[in-house]
């Protein structure tokens, strides 16, 4: 076996069937409009990292304190993966070994929890996530969950209802979080409501990371005992997880990820954890996170100005919802006709859906991606014109290949990725 390491060329001549599904994948990228407010396009460095021979390595253990020789250099990525995010988000202790956000914040919960304890998180109906208690998750089926949500009218969260279900419930933890939730915040509310109760209080910033490693929405270190965050959304690196904590958890947090929950860690992921940090430091990146949010204030109030109904009203972040009950369409019906027409959401739940979560009334949109690949308010003027032109009529098939024409020339001015094209030649 003789090649050059993270070779394409070999990966063709090894694998046609893979390496076609992968070059597939690439035009689609490249060619659609990608509006899943949780995907981002990793930079070509992270692909790297990830895609390096790091991957060949057992190193059980932490840096220093390892279950197996030869560690040295990827002791160096994990160090330097810990000291970048301490950098960025201010944590007292971080592990970058979670596989992903669903591994941190099971590791979150069990570092302080017993099996049956109480927890209460934010309705995965109305915003929240499958790991903050939902019963088709271990979160919801280790633990005994309680749910917060929005207030029916303002579609924001109703800080005292969460306080009188916290006095109700007595949670051992509250979790705060969401991955369909366009506002901001409020951590020191929620500190108060877990104080208050007596419970831990833990944040997952999956979704709003890169947000907050750039000031651009309030750091939850200085409230909670436990930050969890997934590293490939608006963090923009490789898909994985990172879990930050008070000192006096650090312990058993590590303890509970290796040897509790997870055995080697995956290095080739955590030296691409530790690009991804270093690109997060650089002022481009603060830039880039300003117009991802700028972004999603034009597209959400485009199309509000074209008579969609944007649930709470606009966005302060990444992403945000639309319901499409007052246009007659369901979010399964509107996500397969943008489909077709190459514009890429997802059908999302809203506050309060009566339709069930395979149709959904209405469609998440996010502006990480399309931010990434140089894109501005301008743009988000034609994408939604697109985006209109496709649901007013969404079983029009002309409209649809007209549109997907008119998204893969927007996507072509603003060019990205080369290098599957160049292997295969
Ligand atoms: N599946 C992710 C999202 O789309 O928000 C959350 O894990």
């Amino acid at each position: 076996m003789s090649h050059a390491v993270g070779s394409l060329k070999a990966l063709r001549a090894t694998d046609p069937a893979v390496f076609d599904a992968i070059r597939a994948e690439e035009k689609r990228q490249r060619e659609k409009l990608l509006l899943i407010a949780s995907e981002n396009f990793a930079s070509p460095a992270v692909l790297a990292a990830q895609g390096c021979l790091m991957t060949n390595k057992y190193a059980e253990g932490y840096p220093g304190k390892r279950y197996y020789g030869g560690c040295q250099h990827v002791d160096v990525v994990e160090e330097l993966a810990i000291q970048r995010s301490k950098q960025l988000f201010g944590a007292d202790h971080v592990n970058v070994q979670p596989h992903s956000g669903s591994q941190a914040n099971m590791a979150a919960y069990l570092s302080v929890l017993k099996p049956g304890d109480v927890i209460l998180g934010m309705d995965l109906a109305q915003g929240g996530h499958l790991t903050h208690g939902s019963r088709v998750n271990f979160s919801g089926t280790l633990f005994r969950s309680y749910f917060y949500g929005v207030d029916r009218e303002t579609e924001v969260i109703d800080y005292d209802a969460v306080q009188r279900i916290a006095e109700e419930c007595h949670p051992r933890m509250v979790v705060v979080g969401a991955s369909a939730y366009a506002r901001i915040l409020d951590f020191p509310r929620f500190q108060k409501i877990a104080q208050s109760v007596g419970a831990y209080l833990l944040v997952d910033i999956a979704h709003i990371a890169g947000l907050i490693a750039t000031g651009l929405h309030p750091s939850p270190i200085p409230y909670a005992d436990f930050v969890t965050t997934t590293t490939h959304k608006t963090l923009r690196g490789p898909r994985g997880g990172i879990i930050m904590c008070k000192a006096e958890h650090a312990k058993a947090v590590d303890k509970i990820i290796f040897p509790g929950t997870q055995g080697g860690p995956l290095m080739h992921v955590i030296a691409a954890k530790a690009v991804a940090l270093h690109e997060a430091l650089s002022p481009a990146f603060k830039s880039y996170q300003r117009q991802v949010v700028a972004n999603a204030r034009a597209l959400a109030a485009g199309l509000a100005e074209r008579g969609y109904r944007v649930v709470s009203g606009g966005t302060d972040t990444h992403l945000f919802l639309v319901n499409l009950s007052p246009k007659g369409l369901t979010g399964k019906e509107a996500e397969s006709a943008l489909d077709a027409a190459g514009i890429i959401v997802n059908k999302n739940a809203v506050p309060y859906d009566e339709k069930p979560p395979a149709v959904a009334s209405g469609i998440r949109l996010g502006t990480p991606i399309v931010s990434t690949r140089g894109m501005r308010e301008a743009e988000m003027q034609d994408i939604v014109s697109l985006v209109d032109r496709v649901l007013q009529q969404p079983q029009d098939l002309r409209v649809q290949r007209e549109v997907r024409k008119q998204a893969k020339a927007l996507c072509g001015r603003f060019p990205i990725f080369h290098s599957y094209d160049a292997a295969s030649t």
